[in-house]
């Protein structure tokens, strides 16, 4: 057998140490990715024919209901989910469609910093639905709170459900933002979701169409909603659960199913 230099072996080892290395960094890299992996489901809107699509969401005022494992920093942090359990971090729409957003809104009002989110934008009829009754913008609800016995609004939206085109997205732009109307802070909790205690959440509904599939967009709130604990001005409202997908952010993409 034909002799190695020193250099040889101490250069052999160090590749078989550097080669374990790369695979315990690959391997620990995809465990943290799997763990993660409940924060990025996919959730589809339900086809409910050829060009339309329904999709509920739900806003809660703690993350107890999507994030039941989150540490307690993060527990009391304000979520958006998908339905009653799922997280809504990456939801899919078909193209060419008119999208349903259904929203149950269980959380109390937040006041807004900039008026331009109290208006509903870009859904179908400029409108959306307030358990049931249309309004264009956040000064419409005291009408509605005087018409509907037994429920009273907030004056503010607890969040906004905005969706926007992201940077250097120049096909098909979508902007939609509807204002979700807060329940009043003084409400009884009354309703139990996965065992935690919510008041009666507002229903919030609207349409939006869709284009071209292979298109993603940002979905986010623009409600100063973040510092759920101190309730400090922005840029606390802003931080936080406001710059975390899964919480108050995530992506809306137009896929084909
Ligand atoms: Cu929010």
């Amino acid at each position: 057998m034909k002799q190695r230099s020193p250099a040889f072996v101490i250069g052999l080892i160090a590749s078989i140490i550097l080669g374990f290395g790369i695979v315990a960094g690959v391997w620990l890299g995809l465990s943290s990715i799997s763990g993660l992996g409940s924060e990025s489901g996919v959730f589809r809107a339900t086809r409910t024919g050829p060009n339309s699509a329904t999709r509920e969401l739900a806003t809660y005022p703690d993350s107890h209901v999507c994030h039941p494992d989150a540490p307690a920093e993060q527990a009391i942090w304000v979520t958006y989910c998908s339905g009653d359990n799922g997280l809504a971090t990456k939801l899919e729409v078909p193209p060419n469609s008119v999208i349903t957003v259904v929203l149950k809104q269980y959380d109390s009002g937040t006041t807004l910093i900039n008026d331009y989110f109290g208006q509903v934008r870009g859904t179908m009829g400029g409108v959306a639905m307030l358990d049931g009754k249309p309004f264009s913008n956040i000064s419409d609800v005291s009408a509605i709170s005087k018409t509907t016995p037994g429920h009273t609004f907030s004056s503010d939206p607890g969040h906004t459900f905005t969706i926007q085109s992201v940077p250097n997205e120049y096909r098909y732009p979508i902007f939609v933002s509807v204002p979700l109307i807060g329940v009043n802070s003084s409400a009884h909790a009354n309703v139990n979701v996965a065992g935690n205690m919510y008041a009666t959440p507002n229903i919030i509904s609207f349409q939006f169409r869709t284009g071209p599939a292979g298109i993603t967009y940002l979905w986010h709130c623009y409600d100063p909603c973040g510092d759920t604990q101190y309730a400090r001005k922005p840029p606390f409202g802003f931080s936080g659960p406001m710059w975390t997908l899964g919480y108050m952010s995530g992506t809306v993409s137009v896929t084909n199913y």
